[in-house]
């Protein structure tokens, strides 16, 4: 149990980023040319979740170009931008502990892209994985948005296959095979089952090699453009 001092602490930090994110998305409508702007530039708002330790600073730093040998956990949030096919992605990553976790719906307004990262070596945690997945893809603020599965420390030995985790988080049934496409590069795509047309992606990948981080984005590019940027 948190003390009630540190309850006191998590409580204030919260109200501060409820407030700081309701100025940013009322300055936002506030200058409507500005949204305008913000169709021409083809921006993306990413949302970075998943449990703590998955790897969600390291793929970010990553993608930064940034150290990623001294990372500590993540106690609020990080914001990056990444530029991707004419797109600019504006990543939020967000502190994955349990006491942090109810802070996450104050980051889903204006969602377009989920990315859930997953630790591949994290056997012991895959059930709560899938609780967490299931509670955030409930979200009626999220359910246009795209779901890219990072499937993260594909470099350490005996890694879960893109394949076992697409299961695991019920993305895909055991056996069956229903809208789901595997390519050469095992990478797992397909629609959830839901009334949603949500379509998702399973992107094995490392954030210490970098590898698959940005064919996984790619995805978001891809899918979040054909849906909202179809008129430009
Ligand atoms: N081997 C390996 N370790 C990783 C990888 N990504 C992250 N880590 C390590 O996993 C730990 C947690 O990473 P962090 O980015 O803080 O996770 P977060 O809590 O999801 O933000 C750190 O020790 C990272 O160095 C990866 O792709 N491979
Ligand atoms: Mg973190």
């Amino acid at each position: 149990m948190p003390s009630k001092s540190s309850r006191r602490r998590l409580e204030r930090a919260r109200r501060l980023i409820s407030d700081f994110l309701k100025i940013s998305l009322e300055l936002e409508t506030t200058l409507s040319p500005l949204v305008g702007v913000k169709r021409k530039e083809r921006e993306i708002r990413v949302l970075v979740v998943g449990l703590d330790n998955a790897g969600k600073t390291t793929i970010v730093k990553k993608i930064n170009g940034e150290d990623i040998s001294k990372i500590s956990p993540t106690l609020g949030f990080n914001i990056s931008s990444l530029h991707l096919n004419d797109y600019r992605l504006n990543v939020w990553d967000v502190g994955g502990q349990k006491t942090l976790r109810t802070f996450w719906r104050n980051y889903f307004e204006k969602t377009d892209a989920l990315v859930w990262v997953v630790d591949s070596t994290d056997v012991a945690r895959l059930q709560d994985c899938k609780n967490e997945l299931d509670v955030i893809l409930k979200e009626e603020k999220l359910v246009d948005a795209s779901l890219l599965v990072l499937a993260n420390k594909q470099d350490v030995e005996g890694a879960m296959s893109g394949r076992d985790i697409a299961e695991a988080l019920g993305l895909v049934s055991i056996g069956s095979s229903n809208s789901v496409s595997v390519s050469s590069s095992e990478v797992l795509s397909g629609m959830t089952s839901n009334s949603s047309k949500r379509r998702w992606r399973v992107q094995k990948c490392s954030a210490t090699t970098g590898d698959g981080i940005l064919d996984g984005f790619e995805f978001i590019t891809e899918d979040v453009g054909s849906r909202m940027f179809t008129l430009d």
